[in-house]
């Protein structure tokens, strides 16, 4: 299978260039092991409960229909109203600072979001871009996101794959991962994903209309990962005047892919 360029943090003009033209950067050491450590300390209590996180908590994995051994994708949104130090570390600089570089000054923190698959939680996270998850008339689609990896993240315990160059295509056609939940898939032809495994520390920086997914975690230990969104400060105001935050109070409605975020309370 074909590799990613690697490159170095911090990210700067150079890189700009290759993610215009990749779409995708890959950093293998975007944070050290003490700092990734430290992060993972923080985020515990969110996973094991000790921190209650309400609606924020959903499985993403809830499109199967089998009843699940353990909670398939937990995803948690907006880490950061629980424990604001997660912004503190050099990593929430960093990416930041490589959000301005690749698309733009305005450029400002809009989301933050958990993923873990538990030991044998198998299911993939669907091909899907980001862009689907939006609401559909957003004058200003310029979007980075970071994906830290919290652990050593391989093949077999759900590494993120990618199709590069696929952001400059059109937004695919997406619909409902399944009956439940609030997934959205697409069709990617075999052969086209790049996998990308990741030390510990280190980061993708995708945008948002890359077409992405992940393994599911078919190993004995965790895959946790912490995402950073980045948009526009006049795109995240944009979006809140319409009730859109990424939290999750109404996790799916009956709409179509693409206008489901303009239904009334849909916040995700
Ligand atoms: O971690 C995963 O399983 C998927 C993450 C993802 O889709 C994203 O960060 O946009």
């Amino acid at each position: 299978m074909a590799l990613l360029e690697r490159t170095t943090a911090p990210v700067g003009e150079h890189h700009a260039q290759q993610f215009a033209r990749d779409g995708v950067l890959v950093v293998d050491d975007l944070i050290s092991r003490d700092e990734t450590a430290r992060l993972r300390e923080l985020v515990e209590p969110l996973y094991d409960g000790t921190v209650d996180t309400g609606q924020q908590r959903m499985d993403l994995g809830d499109f199967e229909d089998e009843a699940p051994a353990v909670e398939r994708i937990t995803q948690i949104m907006q880490v950061h109203d629980f424990v604001p130090e997660v912004l503190e570390g050099r990593y929430a600089v960093l990416a930041l600072a490589a959000a301005r570089t690749i698309l733009g000054e305005d450029m400002e923190l809009d989301m933050t979001m958990l993923m873990d698959k538990l030991p044998g939680a198998a299911t993939p996270t669907p091909w899907h871009q980001d862009q689907a998850y939006w609401l559909p008339d957003i004058p200003d689609r310029r979007s980075l996101s970071v994906w830290l990896a919290l652990e050593n993240v391989t093949v077999e315990s759900g590494c993120m794959a990618f199709v590069p160059g696929s952001h400059t295509e059109p937004t695919r056609p997406h619909t409902w991962a399944g009956s439940n939940g609030q997934a959205l898939t697409t069709e990617v032809a075999a052969g086209e994903g790049v996998a990308v495994p990741l030390p510990e520390g280190g980061a993708t920086f995708h945008h948002g209309n890359m077409l992405h997914s992940a393994g599911g975690n078919t190993t004995d230990g965790r895959r946790r990962a912490l995402v950073l969104n980045y948009r526009s400060a006049a795109m995240i105001a944009w979006e809140r005047e319409r009730g859109y935050d990424h939290r999750s109070e109404n996790a799916r409605n009956e709409g179509e892919p693409l206008t489901r975020a303009l239904h009334p309370g849909n916040k995700r």
